[in-house]
């Protein structure tokens, strides 16, 4: 028999990576996707099986993480080994615009989740997408017994689901965990982080299509890793004997300054010439270091990072040069490691 998983976010960077990964080690996959007016499963649609056919072993659910009653019917139906917690309103400058609704998807559907499991009765190990902006305003270097100091919306959000994780961990017996995850990157990476808005600008540059990228603080600090990396982290955290909460890091920081010099650099473009200031992209309070101590993952999971920043903005800007070239999309019918090529790591 095969081991069930329920993966939420399915449609988003991580999900998209997680559901492969899953897929490939023979797993029967079940993804919660959110009713649009448009498709929202780009990143997912090479993964498609048609339900009729026999073999099919990924199936998406209509659910939402605000919809309790939803989450219970599909908990029960579906009846997972392992859920993965990866849906949330994610972009933290939003979560200043949004703060309610960040609080109600990124907090408060982490309670709808867990409850779900216990009310339906189902017997699962539980993985929560925990974030290193809980550290916020704590200086680096961060591990997992580092002080907490959300500076945001989504921090205060998230860190209201990292503690519940705990509680129910200690209250109910589950095997219930956090992944305290570091910023981790890919091809597919949403538009509008840091990243992937410098390497998409990178290409529209280089190809004549644009001429400024406005951005907001150059100063910050980031441990950036690669996502496809960062997904294996989160299942070895389930497969363990004690529930126990990680972080996932490079340890090596960069600037955000710093990302944009390589990505301009890679298409051969100096980036001073079209990098402009747009105060928009600030946010009422910042984080300005994080770089995580990803020690106990080694330890204890056998996990390290082994794509670095530069490598990654140049993955990236390779990848946003190439879908521009075809006017199409970066993820479609490659794994990121696909792409990846030793001349990245030069
Ligand atoms: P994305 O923003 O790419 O994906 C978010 C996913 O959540 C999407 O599938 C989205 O669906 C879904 N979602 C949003 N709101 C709801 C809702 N109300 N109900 C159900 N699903 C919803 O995030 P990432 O893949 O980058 O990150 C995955 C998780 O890990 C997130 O929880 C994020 O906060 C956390 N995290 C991410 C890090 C990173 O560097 N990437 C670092 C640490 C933590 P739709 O496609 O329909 O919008
Ligand atoms: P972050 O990622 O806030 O760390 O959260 P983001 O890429 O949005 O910002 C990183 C840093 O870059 C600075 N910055 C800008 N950011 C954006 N988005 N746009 C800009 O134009 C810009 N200019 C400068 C920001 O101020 C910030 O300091 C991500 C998300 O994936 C979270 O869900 C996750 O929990 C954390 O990483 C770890």
């Amino acid at each position: 028999m095969s081991k069930k998983a329920l993966i939420t976010g399915i449609t988003g960077q991580d999900g998209s990576y997680l559901a492969e990964l899953l897929l490939s080690k023979g797993y029967e996959v079940h993804g919660l996707i959110r009713r649009a007016s448009t498709f929202n499963t780009s990143r997912i649609d090479h993964l498609y099986q048609d339900p009729h056919n026999p073999d099919a072993r990924l199936f998406l659910h209509y659910g939402d993480l605000s919809d309790a009653a939803r989450l219970v019917t599909l908990m029960g139906e579906i009846d997972p080994d392992e859920v993965y917690n990866l849906g949330a309103q994610s972009h933290v400058r939003v979560s200043f615009d949004e703060p309610e609704h960040t609080g109600d998807t990124t907090g408060l559907g982490t309670i709808r989740l867990l409850e779900a499991v216990r009310r339906a009765g189902v017997k699962c190990r539980f993985y929560q997408a925990s974030t290193s902006e809980l550290f916020g305003a704590t200086p680096p270097p961060q591990d997992e017994n580092t002080p907490f100091y959300p500076r945001s919306p989504y921090g205060a959000a998230k860190i209201y689901s990292y503690w519940i994780t705990k509680n129910y961990r200690e209250a109910y017996d589950m095997f219930a965990v956090n992944g305290i995850l570091f910023n981790h990157e890919s091809p597919r990476r949403g538009e509008t982080f840091v990243t992937r808005k410098i390497t998409r600008a990178v290409a529209a540059i280089k190809a004549g299509k644009q001429e400024h990228l406005y951005m907001g603080n150059l100063d910050a600090v980031r441990d950036w890793g690669y996502a496809a990396e960062y997904v294996e982290g989160m299942w070895r955290m389930l497969q363990v004997d004690e529930p126990e909460d990680f972080v996932l890091a490079t340890g090596r920081p960069s600037t955000v300054r710093e990302f944009l010099e390589t990505s301009f650099e890679h298409a051969g473009l100096d980036w001073e010439k079209h990098v402009r200031f747009d105060e928009r992209y600030l946010r009422p309070t910042e984080v300005d270091a994080l770089i995580g101590d990803p020690s106990k993952a080694e330890e204890k999971l056998g996990w390290k990072a082994t794509v670095h920043a530069p490598e990654l903005a140049r993955i990236m800007v390779d990848a946003d040069i190439a879908a521009l070239e075809c006017a199409g999309t970066p993820w479609i019918d490659t794994v990121a490691q696909h792409i990846w090529t030793p001349e990245h790591a030069a």
